[in-house]
């Protein structure tokens, strides 16, 4: 997100003419733990539309993806810009034939139902796909706006969805060692205009225990019980980012693949010793039974 003013002025007596040029970027893909305005991904979305600006920041350090083998990745695009390179503000995984999984971040600045759609069918943002009618949407009750516990939120979708992936209803005590994919159309780098991404990104990410990524030099207490880290803790350079938020998460096993982990948070995006936050899922199981009337377990 970039705002430019240029303000030429003449200072006092002197005909000469001093061009003020201020450039203020204000990277669209860090972000901070508490949520400013700007970091509101819908509205992200919303003022490029406005402002006519492409998207021009979309993992870190992934790699282009194909649909066939993430298929429970699903966009959340601005109803209003039939764009989607400029309208995708979020990404989602489809956890039931109705039910989206995403962030209740995601959510904020979202006026109604009707200002969303759910993008299916495409690996590609410039690709045809489907928008799909929300008729209801549900960010968890214990969430907060200036915060990132409680960091989950449903998403009903007026059609049938597929590409179901499952819920990890485990605990976590397996994830020491593990390593997950996250995929998404968020930033590929932190720069002020990295080249833009439309292609679906995936990255493997290691699983960051609680002691390094809740130590002071990391996140400290910011980590609740309901959040895990992954990503490269020592080198960095793999992780998610803007526009990421909501995405999956998964974990590939013997007995099949797993959703454990939702896009959340983090400080920047693939920097040493500050890797990418997700919602601990798994926490979620009971809460996403009642919400979804049984309808996914
Ligand atoms: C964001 O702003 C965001 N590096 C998502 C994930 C990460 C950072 C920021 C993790 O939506």
């Amino acid at each position: 997100m970039r705002a430019k003013h240029i303000n030429p002025f003449v200072p006092g007596g002197r005909s000469a003419t001093i061009l003020l040029v201020v450039m203020t970027f204000r990277p669209a893909i860090f972000s901070t733990p508490q949520i400013a305005t700007t970091d509101i991904p819908y509205k992200r979305a919303v003022d490029r539309h406005l402002h006519g600006l492409s998207s021009n920041t979309r993992i870190s350090g992934g790699h282009d993806a194909k649909l066939a083998d993430h298929p429970w990745q699903v966009a959340l695009v601005a109803a209003d810009d039939s764009d989607n390179t400029r309208a995708e503000f979020c990404g989602g995984a489809v956890i039931g034939e109705h039910w989206v999984l995403t962030a209740a971040h995601c959510l904020l600045g979202v006026p109604n139902q009707a200002a969303i759609k759910i993008l299916v069918g495409t690996d590609t943002l410039d690709a045809a796909g489907r928008r799909l009618t929300v008729d209801y949407f549900k960010p968890h009750e214990n969430w907060v706006k200036t915060g990132h516990d409680f960091d989950i939120a449903l998403v009903h979708s007026s059609e049938v969805l597929t590409g179901t992936v499952a819920l990890w209803k485990g605990t976590d005590a397996q994830f020491e060692n593990q390593t997950f994919v996250v995929s998404g159309w968020g930033a590929i780098a932190w720069k002020p205009d990295p080249p833009r991404s439309i292609k679906l990104q995936a990255v493997p990410v290691k699983f960051v225990g609680k002691d390094l990524c809740g130590s002071p030099v990391s996140y400290g207490s910011r980590l609740t019980d309901n959040m895990f880290c992954a990503g490269d803790y020592k080198n960095g350079g793999v992780d998610a980012c803007t526009y990421d938020s909501g995405g999956p998460a998964t974990w590939s096993r013997q007995a099949g693949i797993y959703l454990v982990g939702i896009v959340s948070w983090g400080d920047g995006c693939g920097e040493a010793k500050k890797p990418g936050v997700y919602i601990k899922v798994s926490n979620f199981a009971q809460w996403i039974k009642t919400q979804t009337h049984q309808e996914v377990f």
